[in-house]
This record gives structure tokens, sequence and C-alpha cells, in this order.
């Protein structure tokens, strides 16, 4: 899926989303059999999409092999996948380019001197599990597979631009700031070249340079620092954007960048100096008929709704979204939190210490940082959710994470959400202690939350952690669309306005709070072993439904933010 605005003109870029040919492998025979070569009958599916919305395969799991000819015009080629559910295998005319492992971010394959005419290019997929995975077997959403995102054939010459990256540091008054531009550039050409790299901030030309480039170097250029001044910042609502631009002879790379300032200060979140309080919602982006493979339109209505609850913050549980959707709260100046699937109850302590895990688990947030730096609607890098953080192996994990995170990661705050408030061992590696608990539902009542929270708080100042504000990044429970009681029992909307009603406005009374996440934004499928305790398998923890129809819920809560709003 493009972005919401061009990113390049001066590639020629196809989009292969459309049919493809498809077959399961349940018996792994499709390497040996050589399907790598190209298939070009039988079944086809739709691209993007999961493949278990087709008949008879809502429940498998494993390996399945797409194939798809295409036109390419000769020449250097990028094939650009934007996510593939979860381990890629990936051949062009019978020929493997490589490999990729993690859901939910883009990876690409370049091919030198291509010929002009039809190519072949196949796909072996799996999404089964083992010890090593990105999240565990055990998940709370369903174990959908398939190529997810959109695929596109690139046609490359010469210099490229590869990625960009703008960095800031805003004065005390935030009227201005010094910046630094970084792009990275890269020769996939099988002789040396040389062009002009220009960067530009908005139509400024700010800085230029020769490069020189052997063949299949890449090199990472940075600008000296420069001024930006007059500025207009990015804010919740309020979402200024700059365009800025890499640029070589032939290829180029846009991008949006906003100004804005996130810090945390004696227990409160300041946004541009100004602290603020996050009435945010966990989503999934996920739609039952389409899984993972998210359509557009959806994206769109669900910022209308979210909007209209009178929510300032999203928090993408529990893996990077679609650049598409970023974009979307990038231009209306809405707070996210992106973090990896590393998720829950399915890591045990001892999974966490596997080398393998661990080398995974960096990686993705390598590639989530390099793919979303730009977007200024990220206001959190997410580590984790509920990994068991009393262990040693969680301890290490935590700290290797937050200091590649706060070196690497900009102006951000680094957090993960954890379920375990009083054993939790990791704080140290948090800006903000982020707690999910579910009082009401799974153990207490809805009268608990201000105990609680007393609680917490002598827990948190006895650690010495005083100055961290404390998130609650999940509460909720389930309640079924359209149930109704005249006792006011679990499982009913109700239950569910009361609920959240009570636990959201002892939040906003406790200042040591600094916001909140409902969870959740919308019901979701989620996979059979946790879908077994969860009515029609699904989690219905929504303030919607998944169809986006609100539960009362939903005018409940927009009615307490409102007195909130009405407060100031
Ligand atoms: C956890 C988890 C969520 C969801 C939730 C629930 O907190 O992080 O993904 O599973 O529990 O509904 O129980």
């Amino acid at each position: 899926m493009p972005r919401i605005f061009t990113e390049r003109t001066k590639r020629q870029i196809t989009c292969l989303d459309g049919m493809w040919f498809f077959k399961t492998d349940a018996e792994n025979k499709g390497t040996e059999n050589g399907w790598f070569n190209g298939f070009t009958n039988g079944e086809q599916i739709s691209v993007p999409s999961v493949w278990n919305t087709e008949f008879g395969l809502t429940e498998y799991k494993g390996a399945v092999w797409y194939s798809k000819n295409f036109y390419f015009c000769g020449g250097n080629l990028r094939l650009n996948f934007e996510a593939v559910m979860t381990y890629a295998e990936v051949w062009l005319d019978g020929k493997l380019l490589g490999d990729h492992y993690g859901g939910y971010t883009q990876f690409d394959f370049y091919v030198n001197n291509a010929s002009e005419g039809e190519h072949n290019i196949t796909l072996r997929v799996d999404n089964s599990f083992n010890e090593d995975s990105i999240p565990q077997k055990k998940v709370d959403w369903y174990h959908y597979g398939g190529i997810i995102r959109s695929v596109f054939a690139e046609k490359v010459d010469g210099a490229l631009v590869t990625n960009t990256r703008f960095d800031y540091d805003l004065s005390e008054d935030l009227k201005s700031a010094k910046c630094k531009f970084t792009a990275e550039v890269l020769n996939t050409e099988s002789f040396e070249v040389y062009s002009p790299l220009t960067l530009y901030f908005e139509d400024k030309k700010i800085f230029e340079t020769e490069i020189t480039l052997k063949c299949g170097e890449a090199k990472t250029i940075t600008t000296p620092e420069f001024d930006v001044s007059d500025i207009r910042l990015w804010d919740i609502g309020k979402p200024e954007l700059y365009t800025i631009s890499a640029e070589t002879e032939t290829d180029n790379l846009f991008d949006r960048v906003g100004f804005r300032k996130i810090e945390v200060k004696d227990e409160k979140i300041l946004l541009n100096n100004k602290p603020i309080e996050i009435l945010g919602v966990n989503r999934h982006e996920e739609y039952p008929d389409f899984g993972f493979a998210f359509p557009k339109a959806l994206m769109k209505k669900d910022i209308d709704i979210i909007l209209n609850l009178g929510s300032n913050a999203i928090r993408g549980s529990h893996y990077p979204n679609s650049k598409y959707f970023v974009d979307l709260l990038d231009s209306h100046g809405i707070l996210f939190w992106s973090e990896i699937p590393m998720w829950g109850v399915g890591f045990s302590a001892e999974t966490l210490g596997r080398p393998l895990v661990i080398e995974r688990g960096l990686n993705m947030h390598k590639e989530m940082l390099k793919q979303y730096f730009n977007h200024p609607s990220i206001i959190i890098w997410g580590m984790h959710n509920e990994i068991p953080t009393e262990s040693e192996n969680a301890y290490n994990i935590s700290k290797l994470f937050y200091s590649f995170l706060k070196e690497n990661g900009g102006n951000r705050i680094v957090t993960y959400a954890t379920y375990k408030p009083m054993e939790d061992i990791c704080f140290e590696f948090c800006d903000i202690i982020c707690l999910n608990q579910y009082y009401g539902w799974y153990y207490g009542d809805n009268d608990s939350w201000p105990e609680f929270l007393k609680e917490f708080k002598a827990h948190r100042n006895s650690l010495g952690f005083e100055h961290k504000p404390v998130i609650i990044s999940e509460f909720g429970c389930a309640a079924l669309y359209g149930e109704r009681t005249f006792t006011n029992i679990r499982w009913t909307e109700e239950y569910q306005t009361e609920m959240l009603t009570k636990a959201i406005n002892a939040f906003h009374n406790e200042p040591m709070v600094g916001g909140f996440y409902i969870w959740q934004y919308a019901d979701m499928r989620t996979c059979w072993e946790a879908g077994m305790t969860r009515a029609r398998g699904f989690n219905n923890k929504g303030i919607v439904n998944e169809h986006r129809k609100p539960k009362d819920a939903y005018f409940a809560v927009q009615k307490t933010l409102k007195t909130f709003k009405e407060e100031k």
C-alpha cells in the first residue's frame, strides 16, 4: 500500500497486488518439489490478504507458496514487500533472493540487470511457531498468515536513496530547531556510480554534495547542523507537517516530518512543554473478514471514530502498524505508541534468554526505528508487553532494548507494558511506568481502582521512581454487543460502561497517572488457544464491535472525556 503522499517520482514502480497463484504445503514438500521455479496454474488468492479468510483455510498454520508472473521493463529491479506474515523466502525466476523474519515490517531485494520481459516471483511463506518465534504461539489475536501488505516491483538506476532520517533539537522556547538530515544511499549497479546528492527541507536546498559509490556500496550521509526558525509545532489536533526530500541524479525520496517535544518531568508527561493527559485506546490492525490485510478506508474510519470519542492517542497493540495508518495519524495530530510483537505470557523467562529470540527482538526494534523514525505522531516506542518482568532474563532483554531505543530512537518515550506491578524488576528501563490491570474483569471489582493506585504509588515511591509517571496501558472488560440485563453483570454493555467510566475517573483523579489506553478499541478475532475462554472466539473488550458499531460504553467514555476537556 503506498503512503498517503507521493514518496518517489523518479522510479518506475509497478504494484504487484492482485491475483497470485497459491498453494498450501502442509507436508513441507514444496522446496523438494521445486515449487520455487514458479507455478502459474491452480488456485489463486488475492494479495494483499490473509489465507485464513479463504474457504477451508481458517485454521491453517504452516507453509504456503505464492507465485506470480509480471512484466519488467529491464534494468535493475527492486522487489519491495511491505509485510509478509511471518517468515518469507523469495525467489526470482527460480533463484533464491533471500529471506525475512517478522510479520509486520517492510523488506526488499535488489536484482542487478534483470532482462526486459516476463519474470516469475515465488514466495514460500510460513506462519508456524517454535521456541524462537516472536510472538510465541500463545497470543491473544488470530494466527493469520499471508502477504498482508502490498508488493512492488521497481526499476532502479544509479545512486539510490534508500532511506532518510530527520533529527532535530528544539530551542527552549520551541521557536527554532537545530536539525540534521541523514540520507542513506546505495549503488546496486555492477559498476561505480557518481552522482550529486541534494537534500531539501521544504523547497529549500540545505545540503549538496557529490557521492561516488563502488559496486554494491551503501553510504550514510548526514548534513552539518542547520537551523530552522519560526517553527509551526506539531501537536495534538494540530498536525503541522514539513516535507523533506533527498535527490540523486536518478532517484529521490520524500517524507514528512513534524517538530514536537515529548518529555517526562516530575511525574508529568509534557508535550511541547505543556502537561498532557493521554486519553487513549488500544487498537489491533485487524478486521475479521480481512485479518491483518486491513483496508485503507477502514483505517480512515477508525480514525474518525476514535477522534469522535474524544481520544488523543492510540497504542498500536501489539506490532508495527501499516505506514499508511501512521501517516494518517501524523496528519490528524494523534499520538501513537508503536511496539514490536513481543507479547505476553507466551514468553517464559527461559525463552527470553534464547540467543535467537534476543537477536530477533533487537532486529525488530532496528527495523521499526529505521522505517518509522520520521513520524511525528510516534511518541512512544514499546519494547514488550506482559513478559515475565520479575525474571532476570526479562531484566537483561529490557536493558538491551532500552539502551538501543534511547540511543537511536530520537525524542521519544521508551517503555513497556507490565502486568506484574508489584513484582516487576525492570522499572529502571522505562521512562514512564505502564501497567496493564484488569480490576472489575479478571479480579477485583469496579471500585478497586483507587485502592490499587494508592498501593502502587507507595510501591513505586519505595523503589525510588516517584518521578516516573504511570500510564494504565490496558484496562477493560468484555461486553457482547447488544447484551443487556436488568442486573449489572459481566459481559453486558451496562457493566462495561460502569467499569470503564469508574476506572477512567479514578485515573483522572490520581496525579501520578499521566493517562490511559482503554483495552480495547474494537472487538477482534483471537486464536484458538486464547479463544477457548473467549465468547465467539473473539476478544470482546472493544468499545465498538468488530464492525465498528458502538457499544454503550463508547458514548459513556465520550461523555466522560468531554467533561475532562471542559474542566480545563
Ligand atoms: C493482556 C494483553 C492483551 C489482551 C488482554 C485481555 O493485557 O496485553 O493483548 O490479551 O490482556 O484481553 O486479557
